[in-house]
């Protein structure tokens, strides 16, 4: 049950420390650079008491800092946090993430507790603040403006659908009420994982838009290797600016738009879940650049 939902664990390290203690002094600006190296844990992270800012999401930074009361990362994600200390003590805490869970897809009342996530926030590592304070720091310079791909040509769409169902070759389990075993498949377009095959080819140097859904009760965060995606769509709005990661979180039940632009490298990679249960299953596929 637990590889189906993706295992978090019970514990969180931070750079391999349970609740670390990190400090500084009043009035400093920091560079946290922050990975969710998790296999299958979300984050949302809040450091109360301080003032933080988001600089970058995963491959660089944006043009102005945005204030940040709460980062959500999902496996695979990155940020960076520009911090501003304020003196005392405080806690990085991970708040609960709802990813769905397998709810529905087993027949009713036979698995109890079968959402994925805590309930409850962990902390991660305290932060103090103390002593001199420092120098106010200058201004952040503004950074460089974000390409849009939405300015350019787009040469083909295509839409990949992330799905569960039984009949795979993934984890053994117990089939609701049978009593007999069934295999839980993980797919992408209705398909396991297969290396020797290639799914989506695509014009190397040429601008796609991908639409990315998921049929299925549970988030999955979605990563494309070699090259970054514009977030169009979340699912729940279009962005109006240009916004590139390359994790972008597929809700339950839900879809996101995603433009790529397949330059500099021509050959053949992958794309997957990042819960990595769930990429292990099955669900990945390849796309070559021809
Ligand atoms: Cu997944």
């Amino acid at each position: 049950m637990q590889q189906m939902m993706g295992r978090e664990g019970d514990v969180v390290l931070v750079n391999g420390q349970v609740r670390p203690r990190l400090s500084a002094a009043p009035g400093e600006r920091e560079r946290w650079r922050i990975v969710n190296a998790c296999p299958s844990r979300y984050l949302r992270l809040q450091l109360e008491g301080q003032q933080v800012q988001l600089l970058s999401r995963d491959l660089g930074r944006l043009p102005v800092p945005e204030e940040s009361t709460g980062v959500l990362l999902a496996p695979g994600n990155r940020v960076e946090l520009l911090v501003e200390t304020t003196e005392g003590s405080a806690k990085l805490v991970t708040a609960p993430v709802d990813r769905g869970g397998m709810n529905g897809m087993m027949g009713e009342g036979r698995m109890g507790g079968n959402s994925a996530g805590d309930d409850e926030a962990i902390e991660l590592l305290t932060f103090e603040v103390s002593g001199d304070r420092a120098q106010t720091p200058n201004p952040v310079p503004a950074g460089p403006a974000l390409r849009d791909l939405r300015q350019e040509p787009v040469a083909a769409r295509h839409t990949l659908d992330f799905a569960m169902g039984m009949g795979g070759g993934g984890a053994m389990m117990d089939g609701a009420g049978s009593g007999e075993n069934t295999m839980m498949a993980f797919t992408i377009n209705g398909r396991e994982f297969d290396a020797a095959r290639t799914d989506t080819a695509v014009a190397a140097g040429a601008v796609q838009e991908w639409t990315l859904t998921n049929s299925s009760p549970m988030d999955h965060p979605v990563h494309l290797h070699v090259w970054p995606m514009q977030i169009i769509d979340d699912g729940d709005r279009n962005l109006s600016e240009p916004r590139w990661q390359d994790v972008v979180n597929v809700p339950a039940r839900g879809q996101v738009k995603v433009l790529i632009a397949f330059e500099d490298f021509p050959g053949r990679t992958v794309y997957h879940c990042h819960i990595l249960d769930h990429e292990d299953q099955g669900m990945m596929g390849t796309v070559e650049a021809r």
